[in-house]
This record gives C-alpha cells, sequence and structure tokens, in this order.
C-alpha cells in the first residue's frame, strides 16, 4: 500500500509586487515578442552547458500525476546530424511532392517552406523530444502516464522560451513521420516522437516572413 508523500511548504520565489507588477510581466513579454522561429542558422557552436540549463528549465513544466514523461536527446555530432538531414529530407520529398493536401500547401506557402533542410546539419544543436507514452519500473511493468500530449507540449514551450531568453534561436521542426528518430536515436518503443527542435544563433543575413501576431483581444475574453 503506498503511502502519502509528506508535504513541504511552498512559497513563490519571486512573488507580485504591486508596485512592479506590471513592469514585470511587461519585461517578459517584451523579451518574447522577440522570438522568431528561424530557417537559417550559422555554423557557430552553443555551450554545452546552456543547453542543459534550459533542458533542466524544461524538466521544471508540470505534468499529469507528476509523470514528467518527457526525454530530450541532443544531438551534436556531424554524422548524426546528416543522417536525420537525410531521413527528414525523405519524409518532406514524400509530404510537399504527394502526402500533403492542397489546402496545407498553400497553408505553408507564406512561410516559403520546402523539402530541403540544410539547417539540420548546419545549426550546432538538434534536441529531439519524446514523450513517454507509459513509464516502466524496475521490474519492467508498465506505469501508465496521463495527459501526455499536454505536459510533452507545455515543457517543449518551456524549453523554447529558456533558449529564448538565453539568446538562442529555435525552429520547431516536425517531420512526418518521424518514427526515424526513434531507430536513429535508439529510442525504446515506449517513447514516441514529439518533435526536432533546432537550436542555435540565427544566421547573420537570417530574414522571417513579415507576419504578426493576434492582438490582445482576439486571443483572450475576460469575464
Ligand atoms: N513538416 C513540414 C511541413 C510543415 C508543416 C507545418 I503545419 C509548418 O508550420 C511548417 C512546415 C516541414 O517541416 O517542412
Amino acid at each position: 500500500m503506498s503511502t502519502d508523500p509528506a508535504r513541504i511548504p511552498f512559497r513563490h520565489p519571486r512573488p507580485l509586487r504591486d508596485p512592479d507588477a506590471v513592469t514585470t510581466a511587461r519585461a517578459f513579454h517584451d523579451l518574447m515578442s522577440g522570438r522568431r522561429t528561424v530557417r537559417a542558422f550559422s555554423d557557430r557552436p552553443v555551450p554545452t552547458e546552456v543547453i542543459e540549463s534550459c533542458i533542466a528549465t524544461a524538466g521544471t513544466a508540470p505534468s499529469g500525476a507528476n509523470r514528467q514523461p518527457w526525454f530530450f536527446v541532443v544531438v551534436t555530432d556531424p554524422d548524426l546530424k546528416r543522417s536525420i538531414r537525410e531521413a527528414a529530407e525523405a519524409e518532406e520529398e514524400a509530404f510537399y511532392a504527394d502526402r500533403a493536401p492542397e489546402e496545407w500547401l498553400e497553408a505553408l506557402r507564406p512561410l516559403g517552406t520546402d523539402a530541403s533542410k540544410p539547417f539540420l546539419e548546419t545549426a550546432p544543436a538538434l534536441i529531439a523530444i519524446f514523450a513517454e507514452r507509459w513509464g516502466e519500473v524496475p521490474s519492467g511493468a508498465r506505469v501508465k502516464n496521463y495527459y501526455v500530449q499536454e505536459s510533452v507540449g507545455i515543457a517543449t514551450g518551456i524549453l523554447i522560451a529558456a533558449l529564448h531568453s538565453a539568446g538562442l534561436s529555435t525552429l520547431t521542426h516536425t517531420p512526418n513521420p518521424m518514427r526515424f528518430l526513434s531507430q536513429l536515436l535508439g529510442r525504446p518503443a515506449r517513447e514516441q516522437p514529439f518533435l526536432l527542435l533546432v537550436v542555435g544563433h540565427a544566421a547573420e543575413d537570417a530574414t522571417v516572413p513579415d507576419v504578426s501576431r493576434k492582438p490582445l483581444h482576439e486571443i483572450a475574453t475576460f469575464h
């Protein structure tokens, strides 16, 4: 029979104080407003410690029943990056040529994406994110995980925010299907590939599409 865990006091590390509450919230919004998905990366390396710290930050995400059903594989090895690029481009070629319905291709046109993914080799780091569909206890028995997609999505969002705040750029890449990532990275069947995050410094001449974000009144209502 399991016993209830001990409880410990909680205090927010930086509680809201009236005079500067709005300033603090706005400063974070300003920082995050400057984040853009980048598709041109420089080959400048990134310090391993920064990536480690950002992944540790992602690991602070809330998760269903605190199962923390995420796993991050950092790839900097050029041969492995090349293998990932080749496999991703093979899937993307099929996607752009046959699999994607015309409506989807139309939606992607403003982004200017195509099957060529040179950034998978140019960028110094790729972080493959896996969602643990079930856990495993030492005896080998399966443990059910809950709200896996939501939990890993939240962790990924925190990872992107942490990397941006550390001065790095990212690209959320979703080759479809992504099964090849499990094979190339030797991950077990209970881990489902979730997303491939490309991480590095934006190229000096990087450009982004001139698109805007919905204003607050279009994304929220207050009752
Ligand atoms: N996975 C493809 C297609 C793609 C799909 C969406 I939705 C995007 O926002 C961007 C791309 C690719 O990576 O090119």
